[in-house]
């Protein structure tokens, strides 16, 4: 029997357990009037094709469902360039766009531009749909391919400027495979020979350490990999996507390692006479730049991933898994087994962290007046909820809050741009559609909140009621280092023109669009702050006045390592 495509696409994308799309029209216009019809989907309308990538991203990872949006073909590459953290961060994305039409394509058609190898390098598949019946099968692959092994993007590309391929009838099944509604939809089990190596491994170790990146958190294996760390004595470094695998409140946590960082973790990682590596890429940003920990140093790794394995890092044991499913089997196995004393590793591991937190004392507790970002970080730590989700900008926003900020129950959420300036206040919005229970607060600088400042209308209109705070220094500080050592030392007073803005108060903006404003002078005033718009029920912009001079430590290198 002949169904409309418009009828089996809505349907279809229920059945997947999809909430929300984010779009900008005119894209599947029939689809959306039977999404109406037929379902409970919420179809966001936003302001720009890349914010909806955004909000895509962040429902995406606050959920582990993959998050759809969708585009006209003129709006196809915005929605592209939206992708690109998405695919740097592993984040599972349909995105649908309007495409070309063989009967008019070569003509100079009306917006038309071949779209479709823009797509290539931040999708995992990237295919044209070019007949509704075509519809299901295609559809239940961009699923299988976002959710499957290391997650990440895809893009189907409807026949039509609008996709109005949808309005098409073809004979369709309409099957929907709900076990790649989310991330994982396997859990591969490692060989065991490879766990008992990895356990031979450890136990040689005086000072071993775990690095654990975004594959401990797709996999939700966080539990098991306190568990593991626990019976075993091993402190836990991770990258900025892993950050929410241990709170930082945790004695054996050492913090974010890389470059985005605390110092305490690149101290223990350095320090480390074995890694073994849990669902990270072992890239720049979480090794800075394959310094920390060096290449060469006993390793190991565990990944879902098979090329992931040995990338980056020579290892003693390579073990294809699951996450969550390997370390639960790892702490099953070490519970047979005799376990090494590690006090005097144990005993480093609480110094270090004494250390670090005496170093920072003062930029976490600051009473300076413009505030200093570092008392945002102490402040959060304190007044996020047991359940909120943190998500937090690039730049120094990364840097602050990835080296600063502690996460203090394993039920607490955090996710970053993967370095895209101006993630973060559109995928906050997303992981609140995706978690409407859940307060979600988002740090971002105020260049970073400029790029989408747009969509604190779509936040009100959709009552998408997330926090977000900003670091508000009039300017892009993360770039003044930078201008200064290209100005041979010190920038001259014009050199500003290049990372300043004008003064702005964003809680008087936002109020004017119909959101809660709230401005912050001074220091003691964050934590009230923050109170009052967790009470609100509203989308809240905070605006916190900080210094513009105040810099985010950078990255600790060349770690002494003494015996
Ligand atoms: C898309 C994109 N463009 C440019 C950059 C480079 N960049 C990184 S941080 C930054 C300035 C950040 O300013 P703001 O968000 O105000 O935070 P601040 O550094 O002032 O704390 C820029 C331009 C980037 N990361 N992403």
């Amino acid at each position: 029997m002949k169904r409309l495509a418009a009828e089996v696409l809505a349907e279809m994308l229920a059945g997947y357990g999809v909430t929300h799309v984010f779009m900008v029209p005119a894209v599947v216009r029939r689809t959306f009037v039977e999404m109406e019809r037929r379902t409970k989907i919420h179809r966001i309308h936003c302001h720009g094709e890349k914010a909806a990538a955004y909000m895509a991203d962040g429902y995406a990872r606050a959920s582990g469902k993959p998050g759809v949006c969708m585009a006209q073909v003129v709006g196809a590459l915005n929605l592209a360039a939206g992708l690109r953290d998405a695919w740097l961060a592993r984040s599972p994305i349909i995105a649908i766009t309007g495409g070309r039409d063989p009967k008019t394509k070569f003509r100079g058609v009306y917006q038309e531009v071949d779209d479709m190898p823009s797509f290539e390098p931040v999708t995992k598949y990237n295919a044209t749909v070019d007949d509704a019946a075509r519809i299901p099968d295609m559809l239940r692959h961009a699923f299988r391919v976002a959710v499957s092994g290391s997650p990440g993007p895809v893009h189907l590309q409807f026949r039509g400027n609008e996709g109005q391929l949808d309005a098409e009838e073809a004979e369709m099944d309409g099957l929907v495979e709900t076990q790649f509604a989310a991330v994982p939809p396997w859990r591969p089990a490692a060989d065991e020979k490879d766990l008992k190596a990895l356990l031979e491994q450890l136990e040689g170790a005086t000072r071993p350490v775990i690095v654990a990146g975004g594959g401990v958190r797709a996999s939700r294996a966080a539990a098991e990999l306190l568990s593991f760390a626990d019976a075993l004595h091993i402190p836990v470094a991770t990258s900025l996507n892993g950050k929410d695998s241990i709170p930082g409140t945790h004695p054996l946590s050492a913090g974010v390692v890389g470059t985005y960082s605390r110092e305490a973790a690149n101290r223990v990682v350095a320090r480390a006479d074995f890694v073994l590596f849990i669902g990270t890429a072992t890239g720049g940003m979480t090794t800075h730049f394959w310094a920390v920990p060096k290449i060469g140093v006993p390793a190991a790794q565990i990944d879902i991933d098979p090329e992931a394995l040995g990338r980056n890092y020579p290892l003693k044991v390579a073990i294809l898994a699951d996450a969550r499913r390997a370390l639960a089997r790892l702490s099953k196995l070490a519970q047979e087994r005799t376990r090494r004393d590690r006090s005097q590793w144990m005993a480093e591991i609480g110094d270090i962290r004494k250390a670090y937190y005496g170093k920072y004392k003062l930029q976490l507790e600051s009473n300076a007046v413009p505030i200093h970002p570092g008392r945002i970080c102490g402040e959060l730590s304190k007044h996020v909820p047991e359940d909120g989700i943190v998500v937090v900008d690039t730049g120094h926003a990364g840097m602050w809050m990835g080296g600063m900020y502690d996460l203090r129950s394993l039920k607490q959420g955090y996710m970053r741009s993967a370095g895209h300036l101006g993630w973060a206040f559109p995928a906050g919005l997303g992981a609140k559609a995706a978690c409407p229970d859940r307060p979600v607060i988002t740090f971002t600088g105020d260049a970073g909140f400029w790029y989408h400042i747009g969509e604190l209308e779509t936040a009100v209109r959709w009552k998408l009621n997330a926090i977000t705070l900003v670091n508000n220094n009039s300017s892009g500080n993360q770039s003044k280092r930078g201008f200064d050592r290209v100005y041979g030392g010190q920038q001259t007073e014009r050199g500003k023109e290049l990372w300043t803005y004008t003064r702005q108060n964003f809680a008087k903006i936002a109020e004017d669009i119909g959101a809660l404003g709230i401005r912050v002078e001074k220091p003691a005033e964050i934590g009230p702050a923050l109170q009052q718009a967790l009470k609100a029920d509203r989308p809240v912009v905070i605006d916190v006045v900080t210094d513009i001079d105040a810099l985010a430590p950078v990255a600790l290198a060349n770690v002494a390592v003494r015996e």
